[in-house]
């Protein structure tokens, strides 16, 4: 079972969103494993958007970011990470598809709605970011084999 990181951002938190997304990633069957909510600052924003540090837009993303609160998700399932991925869209909103987290709630590039990890590897070395190892939950939940066959499938 593959796992992956999601923030939901300041301007989903802010338009009262977070349900919504959680409601989504619940629906599709990803397991929650991880959940909190917690102030980002400016040390974890450029370990976490180091390829984007030398762009002009990177000031505007940190305040962006350090509006208010966000909240971490850590989920598992099958492909999680490019299931996440497909279910949150383009970067740019506005180029979206409709249907997808971003298509659905945004048009903006830098005001889009959540995070997601791009690939396994980065999605391990961002959940060890946002979470404390005692604080993912790795357990099975009693609808697991509604979920999948009995070989994980
Ligand atoms: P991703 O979030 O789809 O993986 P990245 O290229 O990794 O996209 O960029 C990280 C975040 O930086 C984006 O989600 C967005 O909030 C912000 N961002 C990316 N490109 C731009 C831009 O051209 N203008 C403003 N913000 C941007
Ligand atoms: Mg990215």
């Amino acid at each position: 079972m593959e796992s992956s990181l999601i923030l939901i951002k300041p301007s989903a938190i802010e338009r009262f969103l977070t349900g919504e997304i959680i409601s989504r990633l619940q629906k599709k069957g990803l397991i929650i494993t991880g959940l909190k909510m917690m102030q980002l600052d400016e040390k974890i924003l450029r370990e976490h958007y180091a390829h984007l540090v030398d762009r002009p837009f990177f000031p505007f993303l940190l305040a962006s970011m350090m509006a208010c609160p966000v909240i971490a998700v850590c989920v598992k399932g099958k492909n999680a990470v490019e299931a996440v991925r497909n279910m949150v869209g383009f970067t740019d909103g506005s180029k979206a598809a409709p249907g997808t987290i971003r298509g659905d709630y945004c048009l903006s590039n830098q005001e889009n709605i959540v995070h997601a990890s791009d690939s396994p590897e980065n999605a391990a070395i961002e959940i060890k970011r946002f979470f404390k190892e005692d604080e993912i939950f790795d357990y099975t939940p009693g609808y697991f084999r509604y979920l999948y066959d009995p070989e994980g499938h």
